[in-house]
Order: C-alpha cells, then structure tokens, then sequence
C-alpha cells in the first residue's frame, strides 16, 4: 500500500509538469475550434517527421517543422515521406476538406500520433505553428517534451492578413527582413507588404533604370547612407517568404513620394532638371510629370522588372498624398497606370486615394485615413483591404512616453490596436468586400532591426489574430492573458519587445 501512494504521488507530481489540456493553451490567433482529449503526446529524439508523398513543396513545410523542433529541443529529427498514415509519430498531409476553408487546417494530437492535414499547403503550414505553440517554449536538456492530447480544427476569417514594411525612409537589409517574414510566421501573416520606393530613397535595383538605386538608394532620412536591394536579394527575399507561406506584394509609390527617381533623372523633371536628394521626413512635395510621355515609359519598365521576379498576384501603385499633382492630373496617371499593372499580371492594390480615378475590375483600395475615398472605392466595386491609421499604424507610439515613432493618428497602446474589427471601420461595409487586414510600419524614426521589433510586438500578434479569428471568438480581458503566455516566447525569439503594462506578463 506505501508503495502504491508512493507511485500515484509520484505520478501525480510528474503529472504536474505534463500538459494534458489542450484547451488551455495560450493560442494566438485563436484557433475556431480546440478539443482536448486529456492525454499527452511525446517528443523525444526517435520521432519522425512524416510526408505525404507527392505533394508539391510539403518537404519545404516539414523541413520547417524539423528545424523548429530541433531549435527547441536541441534534438536532430528527420523527415521520412511516406505513402500511408503510419502509426506514430508525426505526419504531414495536405488534402482538401470541405468543412475547411482555404488556409484552414485539421491538427490532430494523439497520445502516438500528431497528424497535421491541411486543405492546402499554407494549411498544412499553419498547423504547425499551433502544434509548435502547444509545445513549452523550451526544452530542458535531456528530458523529453510533452504535448497536450486533442483535435484544433481552423481556418482564417480573412485571406489577406499583412504587415507592411518601409524600407525607405529607412534601409534594412535582407537578413533584417527575414527576420520580419520569420516573425510574421509565427503569427499566421500570410503577406508582407514593401514600400520599396519614397521621396527619401529608392530601393530596388530596376536593369532599365541603373540610376534610381545608384543614385536615389544612395541615402536614407537623417542623411544615412541608405541602401537597395539587387533583383537576386529581392528574389532571395521572396523565395524565404514563399518558403513560409508568405507573399511579397512590392509597393512603387506613385506619382507623389518621387524624389527620390526624380532626384535620379533629369528627364522624369519637366524643366529637365534632377531634384535634390531628400532625408527628411516631410511629405506631400513631390510628383511625377503626369502629361510626359517618358514618365509612363519609365512606370511601365518598373512594373514589368518588378512583377517579373513577384510571384504574388498583387503590385501596389501607392497614390497616397500626391498633394502637388493636380485633381484631373492624378486622376488621369492613376488611370492610365492601370493597364500596366493588368498587362503584367498582376491586380492593382493602391492607397485610398486612387479610389478617385475610375478604378478597373478587381482593384482593392487600401483603407489609412480617408472613408470618403474608400465608399467611393467601394462603389466603383473595389474590395477594401483595411488599415485604419488609428488602429493599424505600427509606427504610432504606443503612449506619450514611447521613444521611437510618431503620433499623428494618436497613440495606439496594445488593447487599441486589438479592441476594433475589420467590418465596422467603414459605415456599410460588408465583410465580402473585405479583402482582409494589414498593419503598416513606416520606419521614419526607425533605424534599426531593434526599433522594428519595439514597434511591432506585441501589436502584430493582435492584428493577426484580428484577421484570423472570428469577431465572437475575440475579447481583449481574455486575450490579454494569452498574450502574457507569449511573453516568454518573445524573449525566447530574443524580440526586443514593449512590455505594455496592460499586460500581466508572465
Ligand atoms: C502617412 S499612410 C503616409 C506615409 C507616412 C506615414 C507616417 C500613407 C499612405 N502615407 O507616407 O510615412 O503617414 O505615419
């Protein structure tokens, strides 16, 4: 009898540190449904990490799985395909489901096998990364990892969930933004946004043009020395993203935020001289010369090296705050643009204010500031893809105290940039009309890897949790403790992160 208390006391105690409800796990985004089974699952070094066989680009998602796991448990698992479900440990499938939706995914924890079916690959995709959050963030040496038993069945509410990057005002080089697509990752964004061109630097490299990156990548706001990204860093930086579920979607700031091409050639200018160079951090100045036949040519030899090396469906025109180009001036450049996009391939997303042109088939209009524009948008068909500047703007600083960033739209303090949703920003909009939610982070003040990090998390993972998660499924008291869990986690990914104290960090 003392032996046996002594083995249920000494169970119970083991117990203490095994996971057996999936339900309470700190998930961000939220997935649709979590059922625990009561049990858990364990990872040890004999694992495997199984393949459907024959589905395209699953090898690239596994060999994700196994590279996050060994970063965590120090461990070496493989992957094996195979050609039937095995019988334990971890296996990986896409196929369609017709109760999931696109991106939606069926993660099943047993106590021998984990099965990860996607109804595509993004799916899949995301799978792990709930599987990967239902694990503790780091491992002890040597003792084995325990998962918590039972089914997350998930799909995303919105197919466009994104950030957008400025790479602009400020450079930042390849590897600073992989470790944006990394960290977008984590959270479900499926697409990252590059500003790749403003009135303080141009920043890639275009054959036809040579001089808009020699010239006009060649500083940065504050007089840096700036920086542009070659075609193969561009294609290095989509290929990352693509490898982890994400689109590029390369943003030519037209015609206003010019500068800095026209800084680098005379002919873009009417009096046929070049502009000086800009690193301040005024905007509004600028515009291109709207009734020059060079300035289309020069707009299209853009858009056709561009879209060439973008494998994303979207090219962005910008059209923001073109305040020196005329009403009927704007109007006719954003309409005569158009077609260029069309004509290689890609759709047309552009700021609000292009909603003032006559917009083609199946542009979105991409909601900051201005709700007139966008009901116009609306009217002329366009979908809205939504970033309130008041909500979105991850360069807003997050209270009177925060160092870095701006204030313009006022301050956005973590439970703001949560407690709003994608439907309600635009009287009359419906959700169909919705193309989904980006969060935008211009890098006027914005220098480095670290600024980047303090001004995303933790806004970011409420902004992909607002695209991912049904509105009746979100509460900030709620969410509020779960973002405390992933505290732990961002020092884990060492993000030098704003520790809100509206958040009881754990
Ligand atoms: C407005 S938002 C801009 C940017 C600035 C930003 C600073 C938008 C479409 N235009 O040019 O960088 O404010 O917050």
């Amino acid at each position: 009898l003392i032996l046996m208390t002594a083995l249920i006391l000494m169970l119970s105690a083991c117990s203490e540190k095994v996971p057996t409800d999936l339900a309470q796990t700190a998930f961000i985004p939220q997935p649709a449904s979590v059922t625990a089974t009561g049990e858990a699952f364990e990872i040890n070094n004999s694992n495997i990490v199984y393949v459907q066989e024959g589905v395209e680009g699953l090898q690239t998602v596994a060999d994700y799985l196994t590279g996050e796991l060994n970063r965590i448990t120090g461990y070496t698992l493989t992957t094996q395909t195979v050609n039937s479900v095995p019988s334990k440990g971890i296996y990986l499938s896409v196929s369609p489901n017709s109760d999931l939706k696109a991106e939606g995914y069926e993660l099943n924890i047993g106590k021998k096998l984990v099965t990860v079916q996607g109804t595509d690959l993004a799916g899949t995709f995301y799978g792990i990364q709930t599987l990967l959050q239902a694990l503790p963030v780091k491992a002890v040496a040597g003792e084995p990892l325990y998962v918590a038993t039972g089914v997350v069945r998930d799909f995303p509410e919105y197919g466009y969930r994104g950030m957008m990057l400025d790479v602009a005002r400020h450079f930042f080089s390849v590897d600073d933004v992989k470790r944006v697509i990394d960290l977008c990752a984590y959270y479900k964004i499926n697409t990252l946004h590059l500003h790749l061109s403003d009135d303080q630097g141009w920043r890639i490299e275009i054959k036809s043009w040579p001089k808009l990156t020699e010239i006009g990548g060649s500083t940065q706001v504050g007089g840096g020395k700036g920086g542009f990204y070659t075609q193969e860093q561009y294609k290095e930086i989509v290929q990352y993203a693509v490898d982890r579920q994400i689109i590029i979607v390369p943003e030519i700031d037209m015609p206003g935020h010019t500068n800095a091409a026209l800084a680098s050639y005379p002919e873009l200018n009417p009096d046929g001289k070049a502009r000086e160079l800009y690193t301040g951090i005024e905007v509004g100045f600028s515009t291109l010369a709207t009734n020059m036949d060079i300035t289309y040519q020069f707009v299209e030899d853009v858009i056709r090296e561009l879209a060439a090396i973008t494998p994303g469906p979207y090219f962005h025109i910008g059209g923001d705050e073109s305040h020196v180009t005329k009403h009927d001036d704007y109007v006719y450049f954003i309409n005569r643009i158009q077609p260029l996009v069309t004509k290689y391939g890609k759709k047309i997303v552009g700021w609000d204010e292009i909603a003032n042109a006559d917009l083609e088939e199946d542009v979105t209009v991409q909601f900051w500031s201005n709700v007139k524009n966008t009901s116009m948008g609306l009217e002329k068909g366009a979908k809205v893809l939504v970033s309130p500047g008041a909500r979105t703007y991850m360069d807003m600083k997050y209270d009177s105290t925060t160092v870095l960033g701006l204030k313009w739209a006022g301050f956005i303090e973590v439970d703001h940039a949560y407690t709003w949703s994608p439907d309600t920003v635009v009287p009359g909009l419906q959700k169909e009309q919705i193309l989904g939610i980006e969060a935008p982070l211009w890098s006027e003040t914005l220098e480095k890897i670290e600024d980047i990090e303090f001004m995303v998390f933790p806004r970011l993972p409420g902004y992909a949790e607002i695209g991912w998660t049904a509105n009746d499924l979100r509460n900030w008291d709620e969410y509020k403790l779960r973002l405390a869990k992933h505290g732990k986690r961002f020092e884990d990914y060492n993000i030098n992160f704003y520790r809100s104290p509206l958040v009881p960090w754990e």
